[in-house]
Parts: C-alpha cells; sequence; structure tokens
C-alpha cells in the first residue's frame, strides 16, 4: 500500500507552544496523522527538536523550517514507498537527515511522519493501532504512574523535584488505579484548599507547589492516600523523578527550598534514606545525567526494592540503555518517543530493555496533544507501565481514557499484572 501524499503544518501543544502534525495520505485514500510532543526538563543527550528561533515569530519557538522538512525533503523521499515498511521508512529518514541526533531535518519532523505512517497503516489494515504496532500473544495493560504534585521546570521551581506521584500497588484492574487516583488526587486538593495552599495546576496537571522542603511533600502525599482511605506503602505507593540533571552543576547537587547542597555520596545517601523512611516504589533520575558513579551508588543501595528509571540518563537510545546494562546503573528505562525520533526506534528500545530484564515505562511529555498513541504503544508492546501526568487536562485524560477504551476492545485478550510487574527487578 504506497503513500501517495505527506502534508505537514503547525499545530499547538498543551502549553499553546507550536508543533508540527503531519498527514499521511494512502493510495486506498486512508489517512494517518502524527502529532509531536515536546518536553521543558529534556536531556542533553536526546534527538533534537528543531526550533525556528526567529523572535520575531512565536518568541523563536516556531517550527515551519521542521515542516518545511517534511514537506519537501522527507515527502519526496517516502512518496510511493510502502507504508507497512515502518523500519524502511523509519530508516530512510535517518539516512536522509544524515546526523546522529536528527538536527538536520529535526527528530520533530521525522516523529511526525513516523507516527503519521503508523497510524496510516494500521487505519489501511483496519485495525487498533495498539493492534498493529504489535507482535505478542496477549496484551498487558499498564500499571499507571499518575502525578499528584508537578514542580522543578514544570512550575517554575517552586520545588527541586519535579514529579511527586503514586502508583496504585494495590489495584487489581486497571479501572481501579484510576478510581484509587481520582480519589486521592482530589482528597490532595482538599486539604490544599482547607490549608489556603491551593494555587492551581502544574504543567501536567499536578498540583501547584507551596511547601518550604521535598520532605514535607513526600509526607504531605501520605497524608493525601491515608485520608483517601487507602494504605500507604501497601495499596498504594510513591514514585518520584527527581529530574537531577537540573539539580546538578557537574560537581554538586542543590535544593533551593531549603538551601542544601550535596556531593554525589551525600546525595545517594539522602535517596536511599528516602527509600528507607517512605514508602516509595520507583526513583526516575536519581542522579544526573553525566553522574554514572551516582548511578551505580543508588542502584547498589536502592535497586533491590525500588525502580530506578532512567529518562536524561537514556534518552530512549539504544546505545545508552546498553551502557546503562553494562555498568548495571538503572533496572528501568523511560521510553520517549520524540527523545529517538521515530516509531521503529523506539519499539527497539522497549524491546531491548525488556531483553535485559528491565522494565520500560512508556511517557508522554510535559508539553502533549490530544493524541493518544503512547496508551497504544504501551499496550501494542506490553510495557507494563505507562507514567502521562496528572489526573486532570484533557492532553492527560485522552491517553488514560484510551487504555479504557482498548481494554473494552481486548475484553479476554487484556491482563494487568499491575504492581507483579516489579518481581521482575525486585531481589
Ligand atoms: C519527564 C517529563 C515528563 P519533560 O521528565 O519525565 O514528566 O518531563 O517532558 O519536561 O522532559
Ligand atoms: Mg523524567
Amino acid at each position: 500500500m504506497r503513500i501517495t501524499s505527506i502534508d505537514a503544518y503547525q499545530i499547538y501543544d498543551s502549553r499553546g507552544n507550536p508543533t508540527v502534525e503531519t498527514v499521511v495520505t494512502l493510495e486506498d485514500n486512508t489517512r494517518g496523522i502524527g502529532i509531536v510532543p515536546s518536553g521543558a526538563s529534556t536531556g542533553q543527550f536526546e534527538a533534537l527538536e528543531l526550533r525556528d528561533g526567529d523572535l520575531s515569530r512565536f518568541r523563536g519557538n516556531s517550527v515551519f523550517r521542521a515542516i518545511k522538512n517534511v514537506n519537501t525533503e522527507i515527502a519526496g523521499r517516502l512518496r510511493g514507498m510502502d507504508v507497512f515498511d515502518q523500519a524502511g521508512i523509519d530508516g530512510a529518514m535517518v539516512e536522509l537527515d544524515g546526523t546522529g541526533n536528527k538536527s538536520r531535518l529535526g527528530a520533530n519532523a521525522i516523529l511526525s511522519v513516523s507516527m503519521a505512517v503508523a497510524n496510516a497503516a494500521a487505519g489501511s489494515r483496519q485495525v487498533p493501532l495498539y493492534q498493529y504496532l504489535s507482535d505478542n500473544e496477549g496484551y498487558l495493560l499498564p500499571l499507571p504512574e499518575i502525578q499528584i504534585i508537578g514542580g522543578g521546570a514544570h512550575a517554575n521551581w517552586r520545588t527541586d523535584i519535579q514529579d511527586f506521584l503514586i502508583i496504585a500497588t494495590g489495584a487489581q484492574t486497571y479501572g481501579e488505579t484510576l478510581e484509587i487516583t481520582h480519589n486521592i488526587y482530589h482528597a490532595a486538593g482538599d486539604i490544599l484548599k482547607e490549608r489556603g495552599k491551593y494555587y492551581g495546576l502544574a504543567d501536567e496537571g499536578g498540583y501547584w507547589p507551596e511547601f518550604s522542603t521535598n520532605e514535607a511533600i513526600l509526607e504531605f502525599i501520605i497524608e493525601a492516600i491515608t485520608q483517601a482511605g487507602y494504605s500507604p506503602g501497601t495499596d498504594v505507593c510513591i514514585s518520584l523523578d527527581i529530574a537531577a540533571s537540573d539539580l546538578y552543576d557537574g560537581k554538586t547537587y542543590r535544593f533551593n527550598l531549603d538551601n542544601r547542597t550535596f556531593t554525589t555520596d551525600e546525595f545517594v545517601d539522602l535517596i536511599t534514606e528516602w527509600c528507607r523512611s517512605y514508602p516509595i516504589i520507583s526513583i526516575e533520575d536519581p542522579m544526573a545525567d553525566t553522574d554514572w558513579s551516582g548511578w551505580k551508588k543508588i542502584c547498589r543501595s536502592a535497586g533491590h526494592k525500588t525502580q530506578i528509571i532512567g529518562d536524561d540518563l537514556f534518552t530512549t537510545n539504544l546505545k545508552r540503555i546498553q551502557q546503562g546494562i553494562d555498568q548495571k546503573a538503572a533496572n528501568a528505562v523511560l521510553i520517549k518517543l520524540n527523545q529517538i525520533g521515530t516509531v521503529s526506534e523506539t519499539i527497539e528500545a522497549i524491546k531491548f530493555t525488556q531483553k535485559a530484564g528491565w522494565l520500560p515505562v512508556v511517557s508522554a511529555r510535559s508539553g502533549e496533544t490530544e493524541d493518544a498513541f503512547i496508551s497504544h504503544l504501551a499496550v501494542a508492546t506490553n510495557a507494563g507501565q505507562l507514567k502521562v501526568g496528572s489526573f486532570a487536562r484533557s492532553e492527560r485524560m485522552v491517553k488514560w481514557n484510551e487504555v479504557i477504551r482498548i481494554e473494552r476492545q481486548l475484553g479476554d485478550r487484556a491482563r494487568f499484572p499491575g504492581a507483579k510487574i516489579y518481581d521482575k527487578i525486585f531481589f
């Protein structure tokens, strides 16, 4: 089934920033759409998001060059190709770009086409995207990791740590995870309102933080879990995205909230102590993306009972994941399509992670769209976990809701292992 035309144009993400949308049309007139998200706490090893930098338009944030690259060079190369050859198409774009980090054509240009191709192919076969992308026997519904408080780069640095999230470890079904989250999210909002500390929402829908220490937020999350009627550490656990690259100056880690600095060893000790004192089951980016020795240490001290996820450390990049596996630097990998820039490479990264006995966590970006591609990706690959921000705002809810729709379609073919997935990495 041949690609007949490709059309890219500028639309806007959940922060109102320009992004690329591409429509791929096939000879049977099927159309597939690809929309690209955008990060704020981006890792230095990510594929390059091409922005125009022309301050007279969209404060430098327009993506007209990326769009032109799709409509000229990429369209010229891909027209006539077989839409079912996702790997061939993605490979052709990588080759056409010619750089190691997709900086010539732009990862946003390339990814929008790659996602649109997958959607068009699924549409042409008249199957849902998760089915088209899958080569599994059965399907796993993901365990959600859902934000309650959003800080760091997503809340103008009102806290040092970026995400305070919960994982409904006691839930027996996907639906139950959402019910538990609903109850805790709103209990947390009630407590903040009662105390006159409700300051609205951060970029991913979690509450805007007004706390004087990071530890106070951990205590607050426990309070919200308890107030909602659940038992912390059994029904529900805490998960953190420290986004530590943003706290690191190459030598020390710094908390601005309470004015503390830490060497690598001191920071490892602090996080290890948190894992002992609070019901924390998962920590993302506990150390900076250049601090490999810190990663190895935190894994040794907490990795036997805590999921240690590399986001900025790995940037969904196979070579970096391999390096992490060799060095025993983590036990899980955050998976973001636009960190690497094609659907094929993203799926490869997931499979590679799983083969190593580690856990993939499929993730959204802080700048999101109305697209639910990642919900399908998580189910298609049996990733087991999904992180898309909080339990509010439609660019987040569209992804949680899509899993409900998929669950209904799958019926008996869907399984929800929930927190049992951690048996693979805990010892
Ligand atoms: C992260 C993401 C999502 P951003 O750090 O994991 O929370 O943030 O998209 O800004 O990189
Ligand atoms: Mg992160």
